[in-house]
């Protein structure tokens, strides 16, 4: 299910892997598929069309890398996009000058506030921190215990409204002075679930945040959520000052979507993210990899590296130049191996250009690569560059300096010859010729 746009992306590379430059129409219909994933993914609505029309603007000024087809460039810029909302590195919780920091914890009801409250709780613990955690969850009466016995697995002392007053912001005040006074690293505050409709709870939640002055507010979000995703984003950030998002229930089969809606809307870092229902289950985010899971581009994103990476270009045309004029020389072939070298096996590397099957050996030329490389590498430069300087003797010195016999050096000296004959008459028809540092990827790749 991940990798439905990778698969729907190469159908529409295929087609225009043969043409030269990305036109418009083609950025569209790349972009559609783009918006497809991105809804099927549970990305709002409203984000999508703000996110695509960023990405094609960017496209529209974008320079095309050498080594890159246009529609690969679509997708680097699609992840660069990505990579801005999201972020790029995991964003950890703010220090602060004098402790108790105060992280308040807020959320939709059943978005996983409690689970989460305790989990970073427990995170601090392991990390030598002393946290509190304030039960102010005074709406559902089960929550106090809840949060008490998770405290207790943690080992983690929770401080609850004893007096019964049901003031969430007594308890929240209460738990502030007892973790000033008792030496508290972290006070944590759960509160109360809500439906955003909800102006009651709303209020109360920032009165609450009013009176501890809270150095992190973190919006607790179902990564479930979809649509509604802006409209809770919308509305916690009406009422308090967001500080981060904790993004919950990821091991679950959600596409993620509501990670990109989130940041879009809030415009602040997701900071953690809830994997399971255990204490341990909550990670620092890394937004490249909710990146990868909400395209599923990361076999994309692999293969554009790579082609990055193979191919120099303006070494290809020089290249196609030498050809054209037939002075390709031993030097050259030596160059051109490493080239293709990294790009798989030779004889899938030779079978792909043109004329490609008619090269000699091209089989196993794969068990002679570096028998043949010894070769080149024990002729002088001028026989690099001279092949025609290659005669008996000099014959029999390369075969004894390459650890090879002069049989095999014949029969290279031969397979050259027989190439740059065979260069010369492609090269003498339209001059069309493309050499392998002038491939883009071979078919399949992308
Ligand atoms: N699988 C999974 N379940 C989670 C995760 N986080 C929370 N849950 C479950 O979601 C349910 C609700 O979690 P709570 O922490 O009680 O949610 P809440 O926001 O405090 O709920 P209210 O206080 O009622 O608003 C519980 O059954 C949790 O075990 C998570 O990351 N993964
Ligand atoms: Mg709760």
């Amino acid at each position: 299910m991940f990798d439905s746009l990778s698969g729907r992306l190469d159908d529409i590379f295929t087609r225009l892997r043969s043409r030269g430059r990305l036109d418009e129409k083609q950025v569209d219909e790349v972009l559609r598929e783009i918006r497809l994933a991105l809804l099927e993914a549970d990305v709002s609505l409203k984000v999508v069309k703000a996110f695509v029309t960023d990405v094609r603007e960017r496209a529209a000024g974008a320079e095309i890398h050498k080594s890159l087809t246009p529609a690969q460039q679509i997708i680097k810029i699609v992840n660069l996009a990505l990579v801005d909302v999201l972020g790029e590195k995991n964003v950890g919780l703010r220090p602060v000058d004098m402790p108790p920091r105060v992280i308040l914890i807020a959320g939709l009801q059943g978005s996983g506030k409690t689970t989460a409250s305790a989990k970073l709780a427990a995170l601090l613990k392991k990390q030598g921190r002393k946290p509190l955690l304030a039960a102010c969850d005074l709406r559902r009466p089960a929550a106090i215990r809840q949060l008490q016995l998770l405290g207790e697995q943690a080992g983690v002392e929770v401080s609850a409204d004893v007096s019964g007053t049901n003031d969430a912001v007594a308890v929240a005040t209460a738990a502030l002075k007892h973790a000033r006074d008792e030496g508290f690293t972290d006070l944590i505050v759960d509160t109360a679930g809500r439906m955003h409709v909800d102006h009651e709870l709303m209020a109360e939640l920032g009165a609450v945040e009013k009176a501890v002055d809270p150095a992190e507010t973190l919006l607790v979000c179902d990564a479930m959520t979809g649509q509604d995703a802006v409209n809770v984003a919308e509305s916690f950030l009406a009422e308090v000052d967001l500080t981060g998002v904790i993004l919950t229930k990821l091991d679950g089969d959600a596409r993620g979507g509501a990670a990109l809606s989130m940041a879009y809307v809030t415009q602040r870092p997701i900071k953690f993210a809830g994997v399971g229902e255990k204490l341990t289950d909550l990670e620092p985010f890394h937004p490249d990899r909710m990146a990868s899971r909400i395209l599923g581009m990361g076999d994309v994103m692999t293969l554009i590296e790579k082609a990055e990476g193979a191919f120099d270009e303006a070494e290809a045309i020089k290249m196609q130049e030498k050809l054209r004029k037939a002075d390709f020389t031993f030097e050259d072939f030596l160059s051109q191996l490493q080239q293709i070298k990294k790009m798989g096996p030779l004889s899938q590397v030779l079978s792909m250009l043109p004329g490609g099957a008619k090269l000699p050996a091209g089989d196993d030329m794969d068990a002679q690569l570096p028998k043949v490389e010894a070769m080149i590498r024990s002729m002088t430069p001028d026989e690099r560059n001279d092949p025609k300087l290659i005669n008996g003797s000099r014959r029999r010195r390369i075969a004894t300096g390459s650890g090879t016999s002069v049989q095999d050096v014949n029969k290279i000296v031969k397979q050259f010859d027989q190439v740059r004959k065979m260069m010369r008459s492609m090269s003498g028809g339209k001059g069309k010729m493309r050499l392998p540092g002038g491939m883009k990827l071979p078919p399949g790749g992308m």
